[in-house]
C-alpha cells in the first residue's frame, strides 16, 4: 500500500502562509508535515501545527462531525446531534421570524480569521449581506486602528513591502511584531538572511529582539514620542528626504516644528530607550535603504491608531519609499479579487457594523440582539470582557448559531452548533498576508461524519432562507475559477495545485514605485483632513501613554509560540507541552511582592481577576506583565483565559482593541484551589 502525497497550504492567521506534504492512504490523513520544496516553509511546519495538525485535527473525538442542538440550560455544553435538515429548518424558523418581526438587523455576524482560505474566509459575507445582518466589524478586535490610520497616511494599509525586497535593505526594522511567534519562518529564515542591520522595537525582549543587531525596549504605548526622537535625529543629521517631502507630501511643514522638542534625552525619559541607542538606531534606519514591519501588536494601544501614524512618518521623512529594500508592512493584500464579484451590490445595503469592543454590551440589550452567528471565531475565548460576555451569551432568548471545527466555548453557549469541515478536506485560495504569493489549498480527504466546508453551510442557509439569488449558491469551482481568471501568476487551479504556491510577479515590487499614493491629495497625507474629520488631530502627536500608578502593571497578552489564538489549545500534546498559565514579572516588581519563580499570583483590575503561575526575568522592562493569549476558557482551572482581565476600552481609531492597554495589580496567592471565576451556568 503506497500512500499519495499532496500539496497544500496552511490557511491559518499567520504571515507564513506555509507549504504542506500531506500524506494519504486509504481515504485518511497520515501525516501532515512542510513541503521540503516550499520557500517559506522548508520541510518544516512551525511547532503548533506539526503538533496539532497531526494531532487534534485528525482526532474524530475532538472534532465537531455533527449538526447539534442545545438541550438544557444555555453555556452548560449539553447537545444532542441532529440532521442536517432538522438544524436547517430550525434555524430558517427562527430567522424567518426575526426578519418579520424585530428586524434582520438583529441578527449579529460575529466572524473572523478561524481560516484564511479565501471561500471559507469570505464567502459567508454574502450570505449575510443579503439576509441584512449586523456585522461585528471583524478587524475591530485584531488590527483596525493600524488601518485606519495607515489608510490616513498613505491611502492604503495593505500595499506593503515586498519581502524580497529585504537583499536590497541596509536596515530592516521590526516594530512592534514577534515573528518568533507569529511568523516563525520569518524569524528562522528571512531575518537571519536578509544581508542588513536588524532592529527590533518591542517591550518585550522576544526571542527575535534578543537576536536582534540592536533591542529598543519601550514602555508599551509610548512608540510615537520614540518615532519622534528618531524623526528628530533623522532630520539633524541629515537624512530627511527633503525632494520626497516637497514633492509627494502634504503636511510637512505643520509637522516640523513639533520634531524639534523631541530630542533623543527627552524620549529616554518617555519611552526609557536610551538615548545612545535611540541614536543609533536612527542613525542605521536613517541611512536606509531601510525597509519598516509595524506589527499588529503595536497598535493595540488606547492611542494606538496615533502610534501608527507617528511610526508610519519613519519613511516618508527618510525617503525610505519607491526603491529597493525600502517601504513599509503592515499586511500585504496584494492577491486582486473584485470586490464587486466578492461582494455583488445587489444583495443590498447592510446596516451599520459594530465593534467588537461593544458586543458583550449589544447582546445585553434583548432589542438589539435577537440571534448571533459565530463563524471562523471563538468570541467567548477572545473578545474582551469575558466575564460580561458569557453572561449576555446566557440569555435562554438569544438565538446563537456556531459554526466550528471543534467544541469551542463559544459552541456551549450555543442553540444550533453546525460541524465545519477543515482545510484539508476542501479546495480553496490561499493569499499569504507578508509574502507576494498565491496558494492552492488542495482536499486531501473527506470531512469527518457529516461536517461541511463554510461555503457549502452557506448555500444550505441560503436555501433555507428561500433566497434565490444566484450569488449565494455559485460552486467552489466557479469563485476559484473567476478569481484565478483575474490572475496573471497562474493558469487555472489545476496548475496552482501542482506548484502548491506561485510568487504574484516573478520581481519583487517596489512599494509605491510611482511616488502616486491613493488617498485624496495624491500624496503622502502627513496632515490629514479625513483624521481631522473624525476628530483626530490634523498631524500625529509626540505623545506617550501615562505609566501605571499605583502598583499596577501593563498587560502584554500578545500571540503565543504554541498556538494560532486559541486554534490548538485543544491539542492534548500541547496541551502538556505548554503547562499551566504563565505570567512573566521583572525580578523587581517579582521582589517587591513577594514572589518568586513558581508562585502563584492573582492578576485583578476592576474587569476581572485571574491567577497565573510567576515566571521571572527580565525580557520585560519593570512595570510591565507578559502572559501570552491562546487558552481555552472551560480548559483552565479558573473557567476564564487572560480577557476576563481585557476591559474592551477602545483604541482612539477605528472602533479597535487596545488589549495591551490594560492594567492589572499582581498579588500573591497562598496555596489551595482557586475558585472557578466563571461557572458555566
Ligand atoms: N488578550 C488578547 N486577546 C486577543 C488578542 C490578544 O493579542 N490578546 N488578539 C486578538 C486578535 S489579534 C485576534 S485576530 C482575535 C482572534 O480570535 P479568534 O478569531 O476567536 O481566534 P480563535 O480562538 O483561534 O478562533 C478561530 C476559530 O475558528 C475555527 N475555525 C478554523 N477553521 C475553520 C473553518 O474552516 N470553519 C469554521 N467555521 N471555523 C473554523 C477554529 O476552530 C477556532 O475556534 O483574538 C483577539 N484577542
Ligand atoms: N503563533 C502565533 N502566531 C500568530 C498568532 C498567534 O496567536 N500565535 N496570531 C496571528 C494574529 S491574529 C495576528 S494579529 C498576528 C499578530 O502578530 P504580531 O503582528 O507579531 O503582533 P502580536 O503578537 O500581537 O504582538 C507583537 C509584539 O508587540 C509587542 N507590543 C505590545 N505592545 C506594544 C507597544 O506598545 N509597543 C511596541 N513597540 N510593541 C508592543 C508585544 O510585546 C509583542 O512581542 O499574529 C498571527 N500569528
Ligand atoms: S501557522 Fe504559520 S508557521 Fe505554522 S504552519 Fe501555518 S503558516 Fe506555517
Ligand atoms: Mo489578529
Amino acid at each position: 500500500m503506497t500512500d499519495t502525497l499532496l500539496r497544500t497550504t496552511c490557511p491559518r492567521d499567520c504571515y507564513d502562509a506555509c507549504g504542506i506534504v500531506v500524506s494519504v492512504r486509504d481515504g485518511a490523513v497520515r501525516s501532515v508535515r512542510g513541503d521540503p520544496g516550499h520557500p517559506v516553509s522548508r520541510g518544516k511546519l512551525c511547532r503548533k501545527c506539526s503538533i496539532g495538525y497531526n494531532g487534534v485535527f485528525l482526532d474524530p473525538d475532538a472534532r465537531l462531525t455533527t449538526p447539534l442542538r442545545r438541550v438544557g440550560p444555555k453555556g452548560a455544553g449539553g447537545f444532542e446531534p441532529v440532521g442536517w435538515d432538522d438544524a436547517l429548518a430550525e434555524i430558517g424558523r427562527r430567522w424567518r421570524a426575526i426578519c418579520d418581526g424585530p428586524g434582520a438587523h438583529t441578527i449579529l455576524n460575529a466572524h473572523y480569521t478561524g481560516t484564511c482560505s479565501i471561500l471559507a474566509g469570505s464567502f459567508g459575507s454574502r450570505f449575510f449581506r443579503r439576509l441584512g445582518a449586523t456585522e461585528i466589524d471583524p478587524d475591530s478586535v485584531c488590527n483596525k486602528a493600524g488601518h485606519v490610520a495607515l489608510d490616513y497616511l498613505y491611502g492604503t494599509s495593505v500595499t506593503g513591502f515586498d519581502p524580497r525586497t529585504a537583499r536590497d535593505a541596509a536596515c530592516i526594522l521590526v516594530w512592534g511584531a514577534n515573528p518568533s511567534a507569529s511568523a516563525p519562518h520569518a524569524h528562522d529564515h528571512w531575518l537571519p538572511e536578509a544581508p542588513g542591520r536588524v532592529v527590533v522595537v518591542d517591550p518585550v525582549r522576544t526571542p527575535t529582539a534578543a537576536r536582534a543587531d540592536l533591542h529598543l525596549q519601550p514602555f508599551p504605548g509610548s512608540d510615537a514620542a520614540l518615532a519622534f526622537a528618531m524623526l528628530h535625529v533623522i532630520v539633524r543629521d541629515g537624512h530627511a528626504d527633503l525632494g520626497l517631502l516637497e514633492r509627494h507630501t502634504v503636511g510637512w511643514d505643520e509637522l516640523s516644528p513639533a520634531l524639534e522638542p523631541c530630542t533623543p534625552a527627552w524620549a529616554e525619559g518617555v519611552t526609557g530607550v536610551p538615548a545612545t541607542l535611540l541614536e543609533d538606531a536612527a542613525a542605521a534606519y536613517g541611512a536606509g535603504p531601510s525597509l519598516l514591519w509595524m506589527g499588529q501588536g503595536l497598535q493595540r494601544q488606547a492611542t494606538g491608531g496615533n502610534v501608527m501614524r507617528a511610526v508610519s512618518l519613519l519613511p516618508a521623512v527618510s525617503g525610505n519609499l519607491g526603491r529597493p529594500g525600502a517601504g513599509f508592512l503592515y499586511l500585504n493584500d496584494r492577491f486582486d479579487i473584485d470586490e464587486d464579484w466578492l461582494l455583488p451590490p445587489g444583495l443590498g445595503d447592510p446596516p451599520p457594523p459594530v465593534s467588537h469592543m461593544d458586543l458583550a454590551g449589544i447582546l445585553e440589550r434583548p432589542a438589539a440582539s435577537r440571534s448571533l452567528v459565530c463563524w471562523n471565531i471563538n468570541i467567548a475565548a477572545s473578545n474582551p470582557d469575558q466575564a460580561r460576555l458569557r453572561r449576555a451569551l446566557g440569555r435562554e432568548d438569544l438565538f446563537t448559531v456556531a459554526i466550528e471545527v471543534f467544541a469551542t466555548d463559544t459552541c456551549d453557549y450555543a442553540d444550533i452548533v453546525l460541524p465545519a469541515a477543515s482545510f484539508l478536506e476542501f479546495d480553496d485560495l490561499v493569499a499569504s498576508y507578508f509574502d507576494l504569493s498565491l496558494s492552492a489549498q488542495v482536499k486531501a480527504v473527506s470531512p469527518p461524519g457529516l461536517a461541511l466546508p463554510n461555503q457549502e453551510i452557506f448555500r444550505r442557509l441560503a436555501a433555507v432562507m428561500g433566497f434565490s439569488e444566484p450569488e449565494l449558491h455559485e460552486s467552489d469551482r466557479s469563485m476559484i475559477d473567476a478569481m484565478l481568471a483575474r490572475c496573471d501568476a497562474v493558469e487555472g487551479f489545476a496548475e496552482l495545485a501542482r506548484a502548491g504556491t506561485v510568487p504574484l510577479t516573478p520581481e519583487p515590487v517596489v512599494q509605491f514605485a510611482d511616488l502616486a499614493f491613493p488617498t485624496p491629495s495624491g500624496c503622502i497625507e502627513i496632515a490629514s483632513a479625513a483624521a481631522e474629520a473624525d476628530g483626530h488631530p490634523r498631524v500625529p502627536q509626540p505623545w506617550a501613554d501615562a505609566r501605571p500608578a499605583d502598583g499596577r502593571l501593563r498587560l502584554l497578552t500578545p500571540a503565543s509560540p504554541w498556538m494560532l489564538n486559541e486554534t490548538f489549545a485543544n491539542d492534548p500534546k500541547i496541551a502538556r507541552r505548554i503547562g499551566a498559565g504563565t505570567v512573566t514579572l521583572h525580578p523587581e516588581d517579582a521582589a517587591r511582592r513577594g514572589l518568586a519563580e513558581g508562585d502563584r499570583v492573582r492578576l485583578q483590575n476592576a474587569t476581572g481577576a485571574l491567577e497565573l503561575t510567576v515566571a521571572v526575568s527580565d525580557i520585560v522592562p519593570p512595570g510591565v506583565a507578559y502572559s501570552p493569549k491562546g487558552r481555552w476558557p472551560k480548559r483552565e482551572q479558573q473557567g476564564a483565559n487572560v480577557n476576563v482581565l481585557n476591559d474592551g476600552r477602545k483604541a482612539d481609531f477605528g472602533g479597535s482593541t487596545a488589549v495591551h492597554g490594560v492594567e492589572v495589580v499582581a498579588e500573591r496567592v497562598g496555596p489551595g484551589r482557586p475558585a472557578p471565576l466563571i461557572r458555566s451556568s
